[in-house]
């Protein structure tokens, strides 16, 4: 069989980091249009979206600050719109939903199962850049439980069947691959699904390349010829893993969502600048860039 193309989804902005860890980080209407346009020129067929207050950079569900970058991105590129349904760790599942209802994207995004999340002092441990996570985070980590219960995930999805969104199955370990196979199993999701192997965020899978053998291993048994797939490696081994995953025949997602470096040590300018460099690791190495459309057919999108 070909050699399918390779999909690079770009994350723009997330809801973990903050601007005060890199200026790179967008959070404006504007910043975050401008460098998802510049990721999408750069080679990035699928654009991962979240919203961010523009006073703070706070992440926001608000679905009017999401009015005001949607039309712009959408003007200016044919990159499909995916939309986050992670939210924070402190909302529900129907705010988390409210602005794909209002949007109504080609895709959105969707946890595969509750988890610990990361926010740890020692969770810097896959990064390598000098940023304090107790000032910023660790006051109230008791609290920081990633819900994404059985019930959540069934209202995600019979909530949003009418639109008939494909959902980046946001997998981040084995265990989640079970989850979704049950799912799929009680009618939630038609194939072809499409799913994220996520390495290295604390409380998920390590970053080890046995561990995407494996999860890929896990997927082949579990959905055959029923799924195509993704890899975000978080923090310094984002570049690494995305081209394993790429001579795999597997898509990739960058992002500064996903790490704000783009070499050891070194924070990186904008997203665009991840994109490029990924597409130019992709192309050398003997493989092809999907372009929106191309994207659209191998993860069998609406029309
Ligand atoms: N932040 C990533 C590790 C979501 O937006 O739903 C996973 C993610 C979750 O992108
Ligand atoms: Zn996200």
């Amino acid at each position: 069989m070909a050699r399918q193309k390779t999909i690079i989804t770009c994350a723009i902005t997330g809801a973990i980091h903050t601007p005060t860890m890199s200026s790179a980080l967008p959070y404006t209407a504007e910043d975050i249009a401008a460098q998802a346009t510049a990721a999408a020129q750069a080679g990035a067929s699928v654009l991962h979206l979240h919203a961010r207050n523009p006073e703070d950079g706070s992440v926001s569900l608000n679905p009017d600050h999401f009015a005001a970058f949607l039309p712009k991105i959408k003007e200016s590129t044919d990159a499909v719109i995916n939309i986050s349904t992670g939210g924070s760790l402190k909302t529900s599942i129907e705010e988390r939903i409210a602005p794909v209802l209002k949007f109504s994207p080609e895709m959105c995004s969707l946890n595969m199962g509750s988890m610990n999340f990361s926010f740890h002092p020692l969770a810097k441990r896959y990064d390598t850049w000098n940023f304090d996570w107790e000032k910023e985070y660790v006051q109230n980590s008791d609290t920081y439980i990633f819900r994404n219960t059985f019930n959540d995930i069934e209202k995600v999805a019979r909530t949003l069947e009418p639109h008939q969104i494909k959902f980046e199955h946001e997998c981040y370990d084995v265990g989640h691959l079970y989850n979704l196979r049950f799912c799929m199993d009680i009618g939630l999701f038609k194939a072809p699904i499409f799913i994220q192997f996520i390495f290295g965020i604390l409380g998920g899978i390590g970053p080890e390349v046995e561990n995407l053998i494996f999860m890929k291993q896990t997927a082949d048994r579990l959905f055959g010829d029923d799924y195509r797939w993704s890899v975000l490696g978080a923090g310094g081994v984002q570049m690494s893993l995305a081209t394993t995953a790429s001579q795999m025949g597997g898509n990739v997602r960058v992002g500064l969502e996903d790490s704000l470096l783009i070499s050891r040590g070194k924070l990186a300018a904008n997203n665009a600048q991840q994109v490029t460099k990924i597409k130019r690791i992709i192309e050398d190495l003997g493989c092809e860039v999907a372009t929106p459309d191309e994207a659209r057919e191998i993860l069998a999108l609406k029309g």
